[in-house]
Parts: C-alpha cells; sequence; structure tokens
C-alpha cells in the first residue's frame, strides 16, 4: 500500500483485488476505474491488499486523504479534481445515449455476468482466472455463492429462468454491438469515459467466463464488441500482459 505522504500529494490509491491471469482485473468496475485513471494520464499506485471500500464494495480509492467508493463516484471526483473531460465534444443528446449505454452494462449486463459466473457456473471458472483470490472468495466459495444468490432474488433477475437472463444478456451484448457498429469507440473516434465502463464490463464477458454461452459468439455476430475490447486494451493497457499473474 502506499505511503501516507505519498496519498497526501495528488496520489490516488486505487484499492482493488489481486490482479487476474486473463485480466489485471477481475471486477468490471476496477478495470473500468484502472482504465480511467490510464486514460486520464493521472499518477495512481494499486493497493491489493485492502480491496473492500467504504462502502463494503470493490474498487474504492484514495485520494488527498479522503476514501471514495464506487467506480463511478470515483471517476467523478477524479474528474473534477485533475479537470479531465472526454466527452465535452458530446451533444447533449450523445451525452445520455452513452448514459444509457454505460448503465446496461454496469446495472444490468453485469448482474447476468454475476449470476452466470456465481450460480449457473458455481464460481468453478474462477481458479482459471484468479489463482491468488482472497481468502473468503478461495475457500468460502459456498459463502460466496449464497450471498450472490441473495443479491441476485433482491435485485431481480435471479427470480427468471436461466435461459432467460442468458436472452437478455445477449440482447444487451447486441444492442451494444449494434450501436458501436463500424466505430472506434462507443460515440466514436475518440474513447470517452463510457468507454471505461463498457470495455470493464465486456472484457469480463469476453476473457473472464470461460466457458459462456456468449464466447463463441465474440468471434462471430458480436465480433465488434471483441475488436473494441482489443482496441481498449491495446490503447490503454499496452502493459496488459505484465499486469497477469500466472
Ligand atoms: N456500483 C459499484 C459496484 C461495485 C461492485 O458491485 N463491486 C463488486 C465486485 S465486482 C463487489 O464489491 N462485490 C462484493 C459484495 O457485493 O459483497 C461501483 O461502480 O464500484
Amino acid at each position: 500500500m502506499a505511503t501516507v505522504a505519498a496519498v497526501g500529494n495528488d496520489l490516488v490509491v486505487l484499492h482493488q483485488l489481486k490482479r487476474g491471469k486473463l485480466t489485471p482485473c477481475i471486477s468490471p468496475f476496477a478495470l473500468k476505474l484502472e482504465t480511467y485513471l490510464r486514460m486520464a494520464g493521472i499518477p495512481y499506485q494499486n493497493d491489493f491488499k485492502d480491496p473492500m471500500g467504504p462502502k463494503g464494495k470493490t474498487p474504492w480509492i484514495t485520494l488527498n486523504g479522503k476514501k471514495m467508493g464506487d467506480s463511478q463516484l470515483c471517476l467523478e471526483l477524479l474528474a473534477e479534481t485533475f479537470h479531465k473531460d472526454f466527452s465535452g465534444h458530446l451533444s447533449v443528446e450523445e451525452k445520455a445515449v452513452a448514459r444509457a449505454f454505460q448503465i446496461t452494462a454496469e446495472d444490468h449486463l453485469y448482474w447476468v455476468m454475476l449470476v452466470w459466473r456465481w450460480i449457473y457456473n458455481g464460481g468453478s471458472s474462477l481458479p482459471l482466472i484468479q489463482s491468488d483470490l482472497h481468502f473468503a472468495v478461495r475457500y468460502l466459495r459456498p459463502v460466496v455463492v449464497n450471498r450472490v444468490k441473495s443479491q441476485v432474488i433482491a435485485q431481480g433477475i435471479g427470480r427468471h429462468s436461466q435461459t432467460e437472463v442468458m436472452e437478455m444478456g445477449l440482447k444487451d451484448l447486441r444492442a451494444i454491438s449494434n450501436f458501436l457498429g463500424t466505430k472506434s469507440f462507443l460515440m466514436g473516434d475518440q474513447p470517452i469515459e463510457a468507454d471505461c465502463a463498457i470495455f470493464g464490463m465486456l472484457a469480463q464477458i469476453l476473457w473472464n467466463s470461460p466457458g459462456s454461452p456468449y464466447q463463441l459468439l465474440f468471434d462471430d455476430e458480436l465480433i465488434n464488441l471483441k475488436m473494441y475490447c482489443h482496441r481498449m486494451k491495446e490503447t490503454f493497457w499496452p502493459d496488459w500482459n505484465q499486469c497477469l499473474i500466472s
């Protein structure tokens, strides 16, 4: 973890789960936030020891001694502090569309991904994506599975059949794919903040969901999403492979 002196000097500490085997971050929200820090050129340090933040979720940041949870609130605090705006060229309608796609990814597709990872797949793909999970995840997998079960029942998606849920996820992916079309990034030639969120989520499905029913589609109908993920990776993560753990 970064020293207190470093923390107090506009240095961002990004607290998140340990690195993954296939993607640097196994949480879509952490991948979003770390990608944003890179896009914005904001200096940061990672802390992998204390991943759960003030709101009981990961990731979170410390900035000048202030603790902030929630990737979006963190991103907005960073944007304000460091005077960054990657969406300023967009019209209000375009900003609204970008937000709608971000929410589709983070607040709908996320739940599909979560229910697949922890319930339909029972967390069994985890050793493939993360070799060094925290004790609570690695040894208390049934506890985590039960926790996710109650979360998805409360959220609502856990009340549907697996077929229904997977169809909902496919519709989200198709919507993002159709809107992206042949563009390089969500809203055109330049990546914006929402691209970090969408990349964070799509990367979990493309790389971190081995055996998921969507994977074959990334080589077929959803090929532009796969190319998009590779584009984001190449643009912001030239050190991607060095960040992975074996
Ligand atoms: N809206 C939050 C969501 C964060 C979130 O749900 N993180 C998950 C990991 S991907 C988590 O911490 N789950 C633990 C739990 O819910 O107990 C954000 O954008 O940071």
